[in-house]
């Protein structure tokens, strides 16, 4: 029996089969946790579901959610509880910018509706989860975790306004994480080395920064969607009880060295 046996969970953020909501999902699936899924459009519904049969998932439990939209964040948790009588896990992997603001220096690049866009995406979206969960969520030892990057912390090339965004919502685990303790529900992150996924593709130098981070962790690589999945299970299940408000770092040990490595 799998350590997440008896925990059902709703998985926001598969995109393709790199996503690293996907391997959150198989580390689940694996542990006998049972899985929900939302998909942001029509385009991607194909994909969940492929992922969901594969899982050995219930693929009625698949709902449409653009994050942007209050609407569709209560009309999933609204059908959700229709099959489900209550839900011990949220997980946020969803992160976005419009795309010129992730290239160029930060000042030329910022806008307002930039700014606006990637924070309502990127940080206010996992409020907006928690806010509208948490009636499924309360008296059941639940977990809520997201997904966030070292650019939060440090100033990354090009990660620009998307910096700002996780700053934000790592202050957002904190302040949700003090807010539903006392409803015994725990929020944490997890801040993830860089990974080849559809939201990589297409950023310029990024094959350069894996190789960087190839060189400059302890470990000498890169990290999985497989490692990222195993330390998601572990922090969202009872294994973690005691752990919240925390930013937990997957990413070969790469953001506790102060210079670069040389072999
Ligand atoms: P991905 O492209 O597979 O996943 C991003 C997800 O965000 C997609 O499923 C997409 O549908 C979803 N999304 C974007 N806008 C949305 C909206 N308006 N409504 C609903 N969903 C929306 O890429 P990924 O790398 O798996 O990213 C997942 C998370 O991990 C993001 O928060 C990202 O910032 C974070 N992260 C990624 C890396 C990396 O190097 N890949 C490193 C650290 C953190
Ligand atoms: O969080 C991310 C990527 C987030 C992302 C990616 C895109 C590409 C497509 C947000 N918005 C968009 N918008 C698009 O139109 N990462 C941690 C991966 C990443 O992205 C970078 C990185 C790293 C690492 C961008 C610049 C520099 C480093």
């Amino acid at each position: 029996m799998g350590f997440m046996a008896g925990k059902r969970a709703l998985i926001v953020g598969v995109a393709s089969e790199r996503s690293i909501a996907t391997g959150i999902a198989e580390a689940f699936a694996r542990e006998g946790c049972e899985i929900a899924f939302t998909y942001q459009n029509e385009r991607l519904l194909g994909r969940v579901t492929k992922l969901a049969e594969r899982l050995g998932q219930n693929t009625e439990l698949l709902y449409p959610c653009d994050v942007s939209s209050d609407d569709e964040i209560e009309a999933v948790f609204t059908a959700l509880g229709k099959h489900w009588d209550g839900l011990d896990i949220i997980v946020h992997s969803v992160g976005f910018a419009p795309r010129e603001q992730l290239a160029g220096g930060f000042v030329e690049s910022v806008t307002r509706e930039g700014f606006r866009i990637s924070h309502d995406i990127s940080a206010y979206s996992f409020a907006a989860l928690a806010k509208a969960g948490l009636p499924m969520m309360e008296g059941r030892k639940g977990a809520m975790l997201t997904m966030t990057y070292y650019a939060a912390e440090k100033a990354v090339p090009s990660y620009n306004v998307m910096g700002l965004a996780k700053a934000s919502l790592e202050a957002c685990v904190r302040f949700l994480a003090a807010d539903l303790g006392a409803k015994g529900i725990r929020v944490n992150a997890i801040s993830a080395g860089a990974i080849k996924t559809l939201a990589a593709a297409g950023i310029s130098g990024f094959r350069k920064m894996l190789s960087h981070a190839e060189k400059a962790s302890p470990l000498r690589r890169t990290v999985t969607t497989a490692e990222v999945g195993n330390a998601a299970a572990f922090l969202c299940s009872d294994l973690a009880s005691g752990i919240t408000g925390e930013i937990t770092f997957v990413d070969a040990g790469a953001n506790i060295m102060a210079m670069s490595l040389d072999d």
